[in-house]
């Protein structure tokens, strides 16, 4: 056991490339030089953060803003994590108490110490049949439907451009063989109402992950994992905006972690998703509890589209099953042997620096010719950039496209699509609609050389054809 001491607040963590320090680059430097292909060790990380990070993926946990006034919880919770869930703070009964009077107070408490300590944030969650706020379990029909979609654009839009990954739709499937919804008011709005929740996220914050989060649905072979499964396959084959699909992962002794996990989290990363574990505890102590921990991990590492995980609480007292002391760390806030098998797993998985070319030895110093300057070119009208559009579903009425917008051999940094004349459009996203042009969003302005970026609409009426859709650079 160790006792916590306070650290400067940690770097914000990125998918893919290492992060962490490399032990003994001088002496690495001094192998390449011979012609020797040996890589750089990697210090091994000495927070779950970090440890993670050497592979890319993140660490999190779920916090609760009234708790960030005890040092030893935000110190720890400072040190170990890169991801932040909102315990409570962002559910629909903090956020909208009366109907269209919204608060955010504790959510923005959590995400604006998130993300000044370099921290990413999950946003939990838009639409679930809990902790649903009494006006609105009063609802039903149409009256509702709206409300709850309402309800989803208000608070993606107040959080935009600040979450990374968002739990559009909750815990919206049944326990047991069924493979049904999970009655609700909600779902008596039509089965319909989950993408329709997904598209009012996405045309609120184009930049966010958009996930779906249960529990029971470790096990590959259970029926529910099965129904979420098929609906992740049906949205993905319709073009309905799904990013991610977050496994909650609350383990006990009744439901331990099952044999085939990692089965079940590749099995939804090949249908083209990311997977994220969302709020793993796992109840009991010493070393059995600490085995589970590991296996959880080992499952992700094993998945490349295993993004990162997130903890349920920061220490076993801070937990909703705090009996079952599920946590990492003690009640005091000493790591258990749970925390060592997860920093131990975590490190032992890096994503290796690509090795350097090895450089010949010169003996004899070689004047270095003059670079010639390459002349930039300048991209033609209309030859910067090429757009496609292609339906992904229609309806009598309407459709939803995507428009594919590539650079020719030249990097763009910025892009303007142009629609034929007469289309109507509804929403657009990963891009900014004005009449019938859309431009680039902010964040994907740069297509580099050969690579392309996509944005989507829906749009009324009949399609246009894949090539009515002209690009212009800039
Ligand atoms: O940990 C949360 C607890 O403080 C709340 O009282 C409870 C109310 O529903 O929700 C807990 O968090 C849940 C999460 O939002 C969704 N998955 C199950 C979690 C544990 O119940």
């Amino acid at each position: 056991m160790t006792t916590e001491e306070p650290l400067a607040p940690r770097r914000t963590s990125r998918r893919r490339p290492l992060r962490r320090s490399l032990v003994g680059t001088v002496a690495a430097t001094s192998i390449l030089a011979l012609g020797m292909t040996a890589l750089p060790a990697v210090a091994a990380g000495t927070t779950l953060a970090d440890a993670a990070d050497g592979s890319g993926r993140y660490f999190g946990a779920a916090i609760a803003a009234h708790k960030l006034d005890d040092s030893t919880y935000s110190t720890i919770a400072n040190r170990e994590f890169s991801m932040i869930t909102a315990e409570n703070e962002m559910k629909i009964d903090a956020t909208e108490p009366s109907q269209g009077q919204f608060s955010y107070t504790d959510g923005d408490r959590i995400v604006s110490w998130a993300l000044s300590n370099g921290k990413q944030v999950r946003g939990h969650t838009l639409a679930w049949h809990s902790q649903q706020p009494g006006w609105m379990q009063a609802m039903s029909g149409t009256a509702l439907r709206d409300a709850m979609l309402d309800h989803v654009t208000q608070v993606a839009t107040h959080y935009k451009g600040k979450i990374y990954a968002w739990d559009v739709v909750n815990e919206a499937f049944a326990d047991g063989s069924s493979g049904a919804r999970r009655d609700s008011n909600l779902q008596r709005t039509g089965d319909d109402w989950i993408e329709a929740s997904f598209r009012a996220a996405r045309a609120a914050d184009p930049a966010a992950k958009l996930c779906y989060n249960d529990y029971n649905t470790d096990d590959w072979s259970h029926a529910k994992t099965q129904a979420v499964y098929t609906m992740v396959k049906d949205f993905k084959d319709r073009g309905v905006p799904i990013d991610c699909v977050g496994f909650q992962s609350h383990f006990n002794s009744q439901s331990p972690v099952p044999s085939d996990y990692q089965t079940t989290l590749q099995s939804f990363a090949d249908l083209g998703v990311d997977v994220q574990i969302t709020e793993l505890d796992i109840e009991g102590s010493g070393t059995s509890q600490a085995q589970q921990y590991q296996h959880v991990v080992q499952a992700c590492q094993a998945v490349d589209r295993c993004t990162g995980i997130s903890v349920w609480g920061v220490r076993d007292t801070d937990s909703w099953r705090a009996s079952g002391t599920p946590l990492l760390f003690d009640g005091d806030g000493t790591k258990n042997a749970a925390y060592t098998a997860v920093l131990d797993q975590l490190n032992s998985v890096t994503t290796e620096p690509t090795p350097t070319p090895t450089p010949v030895p010169t003996p004899t110093p070689t004047p270095t010719p003059t670079p010639v300057p390459t002349p930039t070119p300048t991209p033609e009208p209309g030859d910067g950039c090429t757009a496609a559009l292609s339906v992904a579903n229609s309806w009598p009425g309407g459709y939803q496209a995507s428009v594919t917008v590539s650079a020719g051999p030249t990097a763009i940094s910025g892009w303007s699509v142009t629609l034929p004349a007469g289309t109507t459009v509804g929403q657009v996203w990963n891009g900014q609609l004005s009449g019938s042009t859309v431009t680039n969003a902010p964040y994907n302005a740069t297509v580099a050389a050969g690579s392309s970026t996509t944005f989507g609409l829906i749009g009324a009426g009949t399609a246009p054809a894949p090539s009515a859709v002209s690009c212009t650079t800039g």
